[in-house]
């Protein structure tokens, strides 16, 4: 073996079995970690190096990664899951699983990614894939199928579609086939509730009329289908919309598979607004009725998540993502977030506070003089208790 081996694997364990913490950052509503819970130099040497020194003398990396990002995540038997986005250096994306016992560190990933079946001959890249534990017994993930736009002379145009795979164990992955929406062009953020919804099941999608540009597509949507290995969805109802000059003005899209509480189905999704400086993601919150998962029945005002700090800066920058979360079974909540497409973070709150955030939280009046009131009334409120508290 050649001796840099045991230099970087020495390393990387140095790495994954560092000790995350909670960061100083302080709102109330959730907790920031100072160290990501995954990065590319926590992907197993054995994915990158070849390691017979006969036919790689200079410990060369042969297949190098990129970055690692937007994670799926699920709790299963007490361990905490993600499904990652890894890129290579070619810039193709797939998936492997990492696993923790903590949910803030130390996770490790499996010795394969996942192979999907090669179903999908035009398909070009994978990414951004969401777990649902599907009340009917499978463990769905549904994710991103880019494929070569054909139809028109542009080298990078492309098609977005939500590829659909099922799994009980997180090992055997069965490819089912591409969700068809028939109202809309292009898929990207889609995710299936837990839930069947008058017996069927239930997607939220996000229609786009171009691969970057949503175009006409107002938000959010809600589709109903009858059968998940043909999944059609006809009629698509809008759900969180765009609203102008929020945080969700360009584009929005779901993010983790909704959470049910006893007030609502409580949504983590990302927003999108133009800046001189391009594009900005960051992660919002909603909640949906119990009864219909499409209804809207609280919108706090603004961001839950932003960037901050080294989260700024990457390959894509003043980016953060999700399309992972979990509950534990002592109802704490760990929202897995990408920061610049690059690396992934987990912040972290409980059931109670969620939903606190989610229905206390005042929503966007949509003017600046009227933020202004709402905040004059704050601050009168607070200035009252404090004299009757001194
Ligand atoms: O680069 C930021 C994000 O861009 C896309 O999100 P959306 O479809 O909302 O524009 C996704 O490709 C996502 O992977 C990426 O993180």
């Amino acid at each position: 073996m050649h001796e840099r081996y045991y230099v970087e694997l020495a390393k990387q364990e140095k790495l994954l079995s560092r000790k995350n913490e909670k960061s100083d950052f302080y709102n109330g509503v959730f907790d920031r970690y100072v160290n990501p819970v995954l990065t590319r130099d926590m992907i197993p040497l054995t994915w990158r190096y070849d390691l017979n020194e006969e036919t790689n003398p200079f410990f060369m990396e042969r297949l190098g990664i990129n970055a690692v990002m937007n994670s799926g995540a699920i709790y299963l038997n007490g361990k905490y899951y993600l499904v990652a986005r890894i890129e290579g250096n070619d810039r193709k994306s797939f998936f492997g699983v990492a696993e923790s016992d903590n949910g803030i560190d130390n996770f490790r990933f499996w010795d394969y990614p996942i192979l999907l079946d090669d179903v999908c001959p035009e398909e070009t890249n994978v990414y951004d894939m969401r777990l649902t534990q599907h009340e009917d017994g499978y463990i769905y993930g549904v994710f991103c199928s880019e494929s070569k736009d054909t139809s028109v002379n542009d080298l990078s145009a492309a098609v977005a579609a939500a590829g659909i795979v099922r799994t009980k164990d997180l090992k055997h992955w069965e490819r089912l086939e591409n969700l068809k929406t028939l109202r809309s062009p292009q898929q990207r953020n889609v995710v299936l509730h837990p839930e069947f919804v008058d017996g069927k099941y239930a997607f939220y999608t996000r229609p786009m009329d171009d691969f970057i540009d949503t175009g006409s597509g107002s938000g959010i949507g809600f589709g109903l289908c009858e059968d998940i290995t043909h999944a059609v969805i006809d009629e698509e109802k809008m759900t969180s919309i765009r609203k102008y000059h929020t945080i969700t003005e360009a584009k929005n899209g779901a993010g983790a598979t909704p959470i049910k509480t006893d007030r609502g189905w409580i949504h983590i999704a990302h927003g999108v607004r133009n800046t001189a400086a391009g594009l900005r993601y960051v992660i919002y919150a909603f909640a949906t009725d119990l009864n219909d998962p499409s209804k809207v029945i609280a919108e706090p005002s603004g961001l839950l998540i932003g960037p901050r700090g080294e989260e700024r800066v990457g390959d894509v920058s003043n980016v953060v993502f999700t399309n992972g979360a979990i509950v534990n079974d002592k109802n704490e909540v760990f929202i897995y977030y990408a920061s610049s497409d690059t690396r992934m973070h987990v912040a972290t709150t409980t059931i109670d506070r969620l939903i606190d955030y989610v229905f206390n939280t005042p929503q966007d009046p949509g003017r600046s003089v009227l933020c202004v009131q709402q905040r004059c009334d704050l601050i009168k409120k607070n200035l009252e208790y404090l004299k009757n508290h001194k």
